[in-house]
């Protein structure tokens, strides 16, 4: 028997007895067998969670793209490592071979040297879904840059924001994109952005839609031209195993994102290991994320965990819509995929249409279907069992966050059996727990309450960049030597898990997760406005849609209500990005605070979920007379 890899629900929980008895020698065996290490571990673990401080394979020194490209050399040399294939369906896909892969790779390090960076230096990474996308992170790992990406979906302001809470030196972008039939200006929100950034240095451009674009003297260059120049071979850089691998940002309940510091080994055994698992990869399979690579989704599962166990991992620069709804299927039957990767927001949005989009294409190669990002509806879940699986494709549900690095809750393929809306087991090596209200462990199987984890695993994020206490505040201080991870959570009478969403002021919007902070924030600039407040309401295709109660200052009372809409929506496109939009805006003559106050959202989620009936205690309002007023003018 394997650690490595699980083939049935016994192996499961043999595997899963061991790595909770003896944890460190579980992961120690997994790390041993199937990677490439420059210097063994002195140590597996050394934790201590009410610093917190975790630090795993101590002592050992490795580089990441080694394991990700270079051992993959000798046997899969002519494999294609990543299949990328471009939003409009006319133009080729591209195969890049893992020889293929090292040369870029390679080059590009070397490019990122030659503009001065070097082993910690930071570099933003803002590009769409093209091969540099995948390339530039690796690059980066390759000399012990650290690399952020920020999804291209996000504003200039928001770019700047991250730019200067890492201190990149560097950004790494394009032209522009395509989405669908939009082209949007990259390099324009760019140069945007950089006016409040004095700290950028270089901006390195790849050419993607070729639009004509402004290039700054001495500080923007085009990759081609030095890539064309450089050496294709690049020594890598010797890394410690807890030396920063990449900082990703996540929304926050409160203010500033967060900058979450991954490091290198333990986040490499942990993400191949899931993928592994969780996906059940077979050498000649083609494996499919949906994702982005500027979500953590597609930093474990498109890059770092398909290429550390050699497989072909696509890479789809476009839209589940364009040119029509069924461009998933159609590239499931051309590159007869085999694990498809998903969200329940993207599955809901299909389901609406007509199944025609489906049943058009040969779907037959499929053999594991995964969800991630939200609670996956029943309905949802059945859709995708019966129409895209054909009842055939266990499919699973991964639970798991940007601060977790990898999946943590899902089912094993052929393992597990599946369970409509839920997450399932812990993957070995995960020790879930649920709390109740007085900070308790509720223990036995039935539970309902706070999802905390006991134990370290090797790819929890290490810290905040720049705020270790706000990192021990977040996730550290709500329950006592426990991680706490946010959301609610079930246990069933098998112990079985099913996630029942954020218990913070996170809301998430078709899978992307949103602070209601900084959308309040960017609302409160607008000059009309005196203050707001955030909340989500149940949508049918985007899990959660935005509410916005706006309370107007006496000089914007005169103003157009439906020009105010508008131009609030705009202040939250500028600020954030437009997955932010309000869907819904109601202007209010106060908000429901406590004495202490805080704004009740409860009260204002009821109201905006039209759910009125029991509103809770209100006794300790200031002000009881507003929620009245709110409900008789709810939209
Ligand atoms: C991977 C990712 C994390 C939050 C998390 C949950 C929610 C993610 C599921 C889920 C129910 C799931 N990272 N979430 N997966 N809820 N079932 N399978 O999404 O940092 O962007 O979001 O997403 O609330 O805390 S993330």
């Amino acid at each position: 028997m394997s650690n490595y890899h699980i083939k049935h629900l016994e192996e499961y929980f043999q595997v899963y007895r061991k790595s909770v008895q003896n944890p460190e020698a579980f992961w120690e065996e997994v790390a041993e067998e199937h990677f490439f290490w420059r210097k063994r571990w002195d140590r597996v673990l050394e934790w201590d969670f009410t610093k917190p401080e975790i630090k795993w394979f101590e002592g050992a020194q490795l580089n990441i793209t080694e394991n990700c490209i270079d051992r993959h050399l000798r046997s899969r040399g002519n494999k294609t490592a990543i299949l990328f294939e471009p939003n409009d369906p006319g133009e080729a896909a591209e195969h890049i071979t893992y020889r293929q892969l090292h040369e870029r790779v390679s080059k590009f390090a070397n490019v990122l040297k030659e503009k001065g960076i070097k082993k910690g230096d930071r570099v933003i990474i803002y590009l769409p879904m093209i091969p540099e996308l995948a390339i530039s992170v690796l690059a980066c790992a390759r000399i012990g840059a650290i690399h952020s990406v920020v999804f291209a979906g996000f504003s200039s302001t928001a770019l700047a924001t991250r730019i200067n809470d890492c201190g990149a030196k560097m950004v790494i972008t394009s032209d522009g994109s395509y989405r669908g039939n939009k082209t949007i200006d990259l390099k324009g929100i760019v140069d945007e952005a950089l006016k409040q950034c004095p700290h950028v240095e270089t901006v390195l451009v790849a050419k993607r839609t070729k639009e004509k674009i402004s290039m700054k003297n001495g500080r923007d260059h085009w990759l081609q031209p030095l890539l064309d120049k450089a050496y294709a071979d690049c020594v890598a850089e010797i890394m410690e195993a807890e030396d920063p691998l990449f900082i990703l940002y996540t929304s926050g309940s409160t203010g500033r994102p967060k900058g979450m510091m991954h490091t290198t080994a333990g986040y490499m055994v942990y993400t191949a290991y899931t993928f592994k698992n969780v996906f059940q990869y077979r050498e000649d399979d083609v494996y499919w994320c949906t994702a982005d690579i500027g979500w953590i989704t597609g930093h474990s599962y498109i890059v770092y965990g398909p290429l550390a166990n050699g497989a072909t991992t696509v890479m789809f620069e476009g839209a589940p819509s364009y040119p029509d709804f069924g461009r998933f299927w159609e590239i499931v039957q051309k590159h007869k995929i085999n694990q498809f990767y998903t969200a329940p927001t993207a599955i809901r949005a299909l389901a609406k249409e007509s199944l025609d989009f489906v049943t058009k294409y040969d779907l037959s190669s499929l053999k594991v279907l995964g969800t991630v990002g939200e609670p996956i509806n029943e309905e949802a879940w059945h859709w995708y069992n019966d129409h895209v699986g054909d009842k055939k494709c266990p499919i699973v549900d991964t639970w798991w966050q940007t601060e977790t690095g990898g999946i943590l809750i899902s089912p094993i393929p052929y393992s597990t059996p599946t369970k409509p809306t839920y997450a399932t087991l812990p993957v070995p090596g995960v020790q879930p727990a649920l709390m109740d209200e007085n900070g308790k462990e509720i223990k036995g199987n039935q539970a309902d309450g706070r999802l905390c984890i006991k134990f370290p695993w090797p790819s929890i994020a290490r810290t905040i960049w720049g705020d270790h206490q706000r990192y021990k505040d977040t996730y550290f201080s709500a329950f006592e030597g426990m991680y706490f991870t946010g959301d609610g959570a079930l246990r069933d009478e098998v112990g079985y898990y099913r996630i029942t969403g954020r218990v913070d002021d996170v809301i998430i919007v078709s899978g992307h997760n949103l602070g209601t902070a900084p959308i309040e924030d960017a609302i409160n600039e607008h000059p009309a406005v005196a203050e707001s407040a955030i909340v989500g309401f149940p949508h049918d295709v985007k899990g959660n849609a935005l509410y916005g109660y706006v309370i107007l200052k006496e000089t914007g009372e005169s103003r157009d209500r439906d020009n105010l809409k508008k131009e609030i929506n705009q202040m939250i496109t500028e600020h954030i990005g437009p997955i932010a939009k309000l869907d819904k805006i109601q202007f209010v003559p106060g908000l429901p605070k406590t004495r202490s106050g805080k704004i009740m959202r409860r009260i204002l989620r009821k109201i905006a979920s039209k759910d009125t009936s029991n509103l809770g205690d209100t006794s300790t309002l200031l002000n009881p007379e507003v929620v009245e007023q709110i409900m008789k003018e709810s939209l």
